[in-house]
């Protein structure tokens, strides 16, 4: 069941990744509106791809739940519900920055169990069955993403994110100038969904970020989990408004500083 959950998520992602790259008009895309602050925006074409994204899961499975970045949550009786981010990196996608992403999970009784994640500017997809691994996509051809170890934080290259609050985000500031120099450098890319994908395929160290949603991560955390990496929340729990993951064997240095730092 699972993965006919993943096979309705994948057909249903890259058919909204297409419908986004051919709506995307030259230059910079109106921002229809903001949410949270004024950096927080959203495009018309972000919630168009909602939408579709919507309809066609509840065209194949209608008592689904539904929870999406862009619209009202629905409840459904089925026990799976799916958790979408219509383009993950929206600030990306206005600016034309070829980092942005579909991200969608499926969850069956609130844990997630399915995921997939495409770069909508590069058509790179990942996905995840939970228990099941998870994989790369080539043309027809799946290669599985098995994460290597990575650096420990004197040599890291750790990806993270910021708050679009303003308070939050001084606090960060704050943070990260303690942080900064006890790693090799720092990456802010402007997609969770990539970013958890791209340290899965050993591209960072560490990653971690304060300030996000479940629709964010839910996707990208399941494709790091199934690639061996370690996915946890500040206090070791799981936590939807911050995660940090790495492979086993540094995680508790890097979890570590990241909380010595004041994260
Ligand atoms: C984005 C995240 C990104 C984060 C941004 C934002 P959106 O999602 O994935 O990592 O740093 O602040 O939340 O809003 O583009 O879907």
């Amino acid at each position: 069941m699972s993965q006919e959950l993943y096979d309705l998520a994948r057909a249903v992602g890259l058919e909204a990744a297409e419908f986004v790259r051919s709506s995307r008009p030259e230059g910079r895309v109106d921002v229809a509106a903001t949410k949270s602050s004024d950096t927080d925006v959203v495009t018309e074409i972000d919630r168009a791809c909602e939408r579709l994204i919507r309809e066609r899961i509840f065209s194949a499975r209608p008592d689904d739940g539904f929870a999406g970045e862009e619209g009202d949550d629905i409840v459904g009786t089925s026990g799976v519900d799916w958790v979408v981010d219509p383009i993950d990196g929206t600030v990306n996608f206005v600016h034309g920055i070829p980092a942005y992403a579909v991200s969608i999970a499926a969850r069956r009784d609130g844990t997630v169990v399915a995921g997939h994640v495409v770069n909508i500017a590069s058509g790179e997809e990942h996905g995840a069955v939970r228990g099941e691994g998870a994989w790369r996509h080539d043309g027809d051809e799946r290669r599985a993403v098995v994460a290597p170890q990575g650096a420990a934080p004197a040599r890291g290259l750790v990806a993270t994110g910021f708050h679009y609050i303003p308070e939050i985000r001084a606090k960060q500031a704050a943070a990260m100038a303690s942080f900064l120099p006890q790693v090799a450098d720092v990456r802010r890319i402007g997609s969770a969904a990539l970013d958890l994908c791209a340290l899965a395929e050993g591209h960072y160290d560490a990653y971690f970020e304060q300030g996000l949603h479940l629709w964010d991560h839910a996707a990208g955390a399941l494709v790091a989990t199934e690639s061996g990496l370690v996915v946890s929340g500040l206090d070791g729990g799981p936590d939807e408004r911050m995660v940090m993951s790495a492979h086993p064997a540094v995680a508790e240095e890097y979890f570590g500083l990241v909380r010595s730092c004041g994260f």
